[in-house]
């Protein structure tokens, strides 16, 4: 089977007429043929949000919002299938990849409702007979370009915000998981998105995501992905002042202290750590640990790590899904290496799992490391795997400072059963999602989401702050006097 491009409204060949496979990375069969997208598909695409934003900016924002809640409810019916089809192409274990079309259906409900609040605001004016007030506008042309690792989530929390904030999109999703972009995009279509609103082209390699970042008629851009490319789209955004979000990824760490419950650390552990194999960019990376119980925590982690199975997310027996790709598994051994070198203790894991059943994917033993210091690569860049680096510290001050001691600043965690501690964690952790006694994933969809520092601009999506992202405040006053009022000036 082929996928299409999606453009003003028409499902379309590229114009070069080149395609690439998209694979299986549980057992590398093929699935699909995905359009090598090209400069020429980009500008069309764009042409065509272009045209389209004339009639959807004035299209009234509950009406936009109906749309959306249509959406909704396609994706609450087609829900198992399309979980199902996501694990096939991305490997995420099936629970997880309903969980994450979960959350575009929560999204789409969310935002069906911003269309009847969008609030603005009104505030007295300075001048008597004056009326003011702040209201929201629609911006433009948004390019939307997303990961892998969420390949229905993070796309719907763009995507729907735009549309309803009353923008146009072209969609680029990651060439590994394009299936998932074209069954949204068909939902899109079946729900009554008019021609043009939403545009899809793929691209793999710098053409297609260049072309559309630095294209004059792109006004915004919403990014997530890694560091490096979002370096570079902010560069490009800035040059031109675009407006440019962007989600760059993390090294969240979860604290344990001496007092927690441990039962309740170790699930939320595994859980942060290995679930989705590690590829969430809210993943736990680095344990941050309280001397007093360091060594049983290491001993249980052990023993719950070595009882994981590996295996295709269509098996429910299976914890921990394949990675993305070979690519993936190259780096994530690399860091493996690069931790022994810098002297952390590899207590297990380390290595491709040596079972014939699982070499056809691309499979990851979870992996723990102890001994860790926070100068070492392996507790300050992110390996988006399975792999997790213990540090002992002795006081809570020094878990917050080890915590705030890396260049990213997503997602953080403690585990305490001291009310003080918590309160203190929630004031000094310095990222931008902060849980009490739960692990460092599990981000829903109505608070904002984003990170502090390295992670990102400042900019958060989701909750109301997607809003503020995708729409622009307009001030508006209205003089009833009849007369000339010169404010700040008196008269
Ligand atoms: C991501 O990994 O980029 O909070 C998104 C979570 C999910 C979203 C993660 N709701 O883990």
């Amino acid at each position: 089977m082929r996928l299409l491009n999606f453009i003003g409204g028409q499902w379309s060949e590229p114009v070069n007429g080149q395609y690439h496979n998209d694979y299986n990375p549980a057992t590398g069969e093929v699935l699909v043929e995905v359009p090598r997208s090209s400069r020429e598909d980009v500008n069309r695409a764009v042409a065509a949000a272009k045209e389209a934003f004339q009639s959807w900016r004035l299209v009234p924002a509950p009406k936009r919002g109906e749309i959306l809640f249509r959406v909704g409810q396609l994706l609450m019916e087609r829900k198992s299938e399309l979980a199902k089809k996501m694990t096939q192409e991305m490997g995420k274990v099936l629970l997880e990849a309903e969980g994450d079309v979960q959350e575009g259906i929560d999204m789409a409900f969310y935002m069906a409702g911003e269309g009847r609040r969008s609030f603005g605001y009104t505030t007295p004016s300075e001048l008597p007979n004056k009326f003011a007030m702040a209201v929201r506008d629609p911006i433009g042309v948004a390019a939307i370009i997303t990961p892998w690792n969420f390949p229905m989530a993070i796309p719907t929390w763009k995507i729907f915000p735009a549309l309803v904030a009353g923008n146009t999109v072209v969609f680029k999703p990651a060439s590994e998981t394009p299936q998932l972009a074209y069954e949204l995009v068909k939902i899109l279509e079946e729900a009554g998105v008019p021609a043009g609103v939403v545009n899809l082209v793929f691209g793999s390699g710098s053409e297609v995501g260049e072309t559309l970042i630095s294209h004059p008629d792109v006004a915004l851009i919403s990014f997530t992905g890694s560091n490096e490319t979002g370096r570079h789209v902010a560069q490009v955004a800035g040059s031109q002042l675009k407006r440019v979000s962007l989600e760059l990824g993390g090294k969240n760490a979860i604290i344990v202290l001496d007092d927690a419950d441990l039962d309740l650390a170790i699930d939320g552990i595994i859980w942060s750590a290995f679930g989705t194999t590690g590829q969430r960019c809210t993943a736990c990376s680095r344990l941050i640990v309280q001397e007093g119980i360091y060594d049983v925590l290491r001993e249980r982690l052990k023993d719950r790590i070595a009882k994981l199975s590996l295996g295709s997310g269509l098996d429910s027996k299976t914890d921990v899904g394949p990675l993305i790709n070979r690519q993936a598994v190259e780096k994530v051994h690399k860091y493996v290496q690069i931790g022994q070198d810098e002297g952390a203790h590899l207590e297990i894991g380390g290595d491709v799992p040596h079972d014939s059943g699982l070499s056809a994917g691309n499979f990851y033993l979870p992996t723990l490391f102890t001994d860790v210091t926070i100068e070492m690569r392996i507790a300050q860049e992110e390996i988006f795997g399975p792999v997790l680096s213990m540090i002992k510290v002795k006081t809570l001050e020094e878990a917050i400072q080890v915590n705030n001691k890396v260049t990213y600043g997503l997602s953080s965690s403690i585990f305490t059963r001291n009310v003080n501690a918590a309160f203190q964690a929630i004031r000094d952790l310095a990222t931008g999602i902060v849980y009490i006694n739960a692990g460092t994933i599990g981000a829903e969809i109505h608070l904002p989401f984003g990170g502090t520092r390295g992670t990102g601009n400042g900019h958060r999506e989701a909750g109301t702050a997607a809003l503020d992202f995708f729409s622009e405040w307009k001030a508006v006053y209205v003089d009833y006097s009849g007369k000339l009022q010169r404010a700040q000036i008196d008269d």
